[in-house]
């Protein structure tokens, strides 16, 4: 059989762990990420010719460093390296969740989105559109699933397997606007030589630098021939910051929240509120 790791990441309540139990029934390992008190759950599922090693990873609302979760996530990614990353967003309250979701394709990591919880979408009257969804997001493959109902999951695991061919990034760039694009393209340079110490995709890492990002900075600090570099990197964030005049990291989430904000309102259909029958 042929094995695929797939890690299930997305929003606190998004219903991955009652898909990671429905899929994986019994067949589950339950440890400790190193270090950190966050659970490390591990699943197995055979489908047709392969084995799924499913990964059930924290709940998490971002990428940043402020929490275990979202550092466990993270790494995990970058450093475990599961053939696929299976995002369950709710799909009842989509615009937040794709917030994690741009995170996600930053991380240039092969990428399926599973738009669980439609079935209560449909009772709020709000229909996505999937294929747009997937359009807005360079091709991104999109499935649908009702967790509790183990429905779609089997084509969650399929189109999962299938997307994990993806190895090359699929080009997704969120814009951020000239200047911090220009500081991003100062810092990649810089960047691009500790690219085999830290497995992070040098984009993503010059933003995370722009953003202050505590834990990057310590990992690039340990890197002896780093310390210019790290200089460096702040003196070129604090003057993208004097520029924007704001904080990086506000700026930049700034911008991913506009950017959800107006892929939402292209795949969102929400019915008339009156047309709303409350059952
Ligand atoms: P997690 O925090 O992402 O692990 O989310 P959970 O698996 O704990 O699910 C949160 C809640 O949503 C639970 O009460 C689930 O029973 C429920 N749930 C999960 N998937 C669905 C779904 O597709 N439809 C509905 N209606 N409820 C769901
Ligand atoms: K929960
Ligand atoms: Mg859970």
């Amino acid at each position: 059989r042929k094995k695929i790791t797939a890690a299930l990441v997305g929003n606190p309540n998004s219903g991955k762990t009652t898909i990671f139990n429905n899929v994986t029934g019994g067949r589950q390992h339950v440890g400790n990420y190193p270090g950190v008190t966050v659970e490390k759950k591990e699943g197995y599922k055979n489908l047709g010719d392969k084995e799924f090693a499913i990964i059930d990873l924290p709940g998490t609302y971002s990428l940043t460093a402020y929490s275990q979760e979202e550092v466990v996530t993270r790494n995990f990614i970058v450093n475990d390296k599961p053939d696929v990353v299976i995002d369950i967003l709710d799909a009842s309250n989509l615009e937040r969740n794709l917030y994690l979701t741009v995170q996600l394709l930053e991380l240039e990591h092969p990428l399926l989105l599973a738009l669980n919880m439609v079935d209560v979408a449909e009772d709020l009257g709000v229909k996505i559109n999937d294929s747009k969804l997937s359009q807005c997001l360079n091709g991104t493959p999109v499935v649908r699933t009702i967790g509790v109902r183990n429905e779609g999951t089997d084509a969650m695991l399929l189109a999962a397997a299938e997307a994990s061919g993806n190895k090359q990034s699929n080009g997704f760039k969120l814009d951020y606007g000239n200047d911090v694009e220009e500081a991003i393209k100062k810092l990649e340079p810089l960047l691009i030589t500790l690219h085999n110490e830290i497995k992070f995709p040098v984009r993503w890492l010059a933003l995370k630098l722009l953003e202050n990002d505590a834990n990057i900075k310590k990992s690039l600090i340990k890197l002896s021939s780093s310390d210019s570099v790290v200089n460096e990197c702040d003196k070129i964030r604090i003057d993208l910051s004097h520029k924007l005049g704001e904080d990086v990291e506000l700026f930049v989430a700034g911008q991913r929240y506009q950017f959800v904000g107006k892929v939402y309102q292209q795949i969102a259909d929400v019915r008339d509120a009156h047309a709303i029958t409350t059952s």
